[in-house]
């Protein structure tokens, strides 16, 4: 009969049974972009969507995030399909619901960085009041919103930033609504980081997308990205390589200033592309993490189930 360990012990002289050395730990490395990029992107050739996708990429590889350390959220939309494309932690939710998914994910895992991805219908259409909801509580999370003046996947519908007069499958003689402007709704719900981009831009989207990811609150960029085939040309006038003009919101601009943000907000197309508005405040975060810390304070030592029974309790 073979003998226990216990028996091998109490037999063998401690210093001669080995120690089993646990293997070196592995220098956590950031992924990178091959490890990353998942599917190939079901988007039509030209769409500006795999611009934004790839300097997400670019992202994630140059500040060195790992699976552990962020997820990507959208709801539904061809741009929505974004977390698809992404080999790392997504949610592909319901349409305009992404804000929701993504502020829940922030609240009970505030140490992650949550990146929620929509366009112009599924942000401020259906999903018009959680743009507005998550701005005012002032979530940490970013929210890139590829906007292309069109609902895209439902084949040309007129979405809440075409411009008047866009014909589409909703308004065969011309948008008559007036068009939202992303920055000012932004702004005047709450949001603590606005800005805007374009796809067309690459250096420029990566440069807000890391500022972005470095406030602590809730981060708003408007990323014009053109539907190649729904609205064509729709952002010729933003992009120098097609005679239009890239103009960075001025230097002097005091960031902390919301009337002079919510003014250049007001540009006539193409606008201004930069930072217009970046502001400290306590976010729902750390409000809750306050509330929450407190509340375990009255409960310090007892088992979940007595916490239980002491809710119950106080009902009767
Ligand atoms: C509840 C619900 N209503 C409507 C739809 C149909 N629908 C799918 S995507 C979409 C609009 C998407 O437009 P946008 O967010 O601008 O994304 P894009 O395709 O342009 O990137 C609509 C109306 C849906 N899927 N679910
Ligand atoms: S329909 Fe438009 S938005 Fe959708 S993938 Fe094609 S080009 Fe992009
Ligand atoms: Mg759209």
């Amino acid at each position: 009969m073979s003998e226990t360990i216990t028996e091998v012990r109490a037999r063998v002289p401690q210093s001669e049974i080995p120690v089993a050395v646990p293997p070196p730990v592995a220098e956590r490395k950031g992924l990178t972009k091959k490890e990353i990029a998942a599917d190939h992107p079901t988007w039509c050739p030209g769409c500006g969507d795999f611009s934004v996708l790839a300097l997400y990429f670019k992202l994630i590889e140059k500040r060195k995030l790992g699976h552990e350390d962020f997820v990507s959220v959208a709801g539904i939309g061809c741009s929505s399909r974004f977390p698809y494309f992404v080999q790392a932690h997504g949610v592909h939710f319901i349409h305009g619901r992404a804000l929701s998914f993504g502020s829940g994910i922030s609240l009970s895992r505030p140490d992650l960085h949550v990146f929620v991805f929509g366009g112009d219908g599924d942000a401020f259409s259906i999903g018009g009041n959680h743009f507005t909801h998550t701005a005012r509580k002032n979530v940490k999370l970013t929210y890139v919103v590829m906007d292309n003046w069109v609902y895209g996947l439902t084949k040309k519908q007129t979405s809440p930033t075409s411009p008047l007069g866009f014909k589409s499958k909703t308004d065969q003689w011309g948008a008559v609504d007036y068009p939202i402007n992303p920055i000012k709704q932004a702004i005047s719900a709450g949001a603590t980081f606005v800005a805007r981009t374009t796809s067309t831009n690459p250096n420029h989207v990566l440069a807000m997308m890391e500022a972005a990811m470095d406030h602590d609150g809730f981060s708003f960029i408007e990323c014009l990205s053109e539907c190649v085939e729904f609205y064509e040309g729709a952002f010729d006038a933003a992009n120098p390589r097609k005679g239009g003009m890239f103009m960075e919101i001025p230097k002097n601009h005091d960031t902390t200033d919301e009337v002079n943000a919510y003014q250049l907000a007001g540009a006539d197309f193409p606008g201004y592309f930069g930072i217009f508005y970046n502001v400290n405040k306590p976010t729902k975060n750390a409000k809750e993490a306050d509330i929450n810390k407190a509340a375990m304070e009255k409960v310090k030592g007892l088992k979940d189930w007595q916490i239980l029974q002491k809710n119950f309790d106080r009902l009767r």
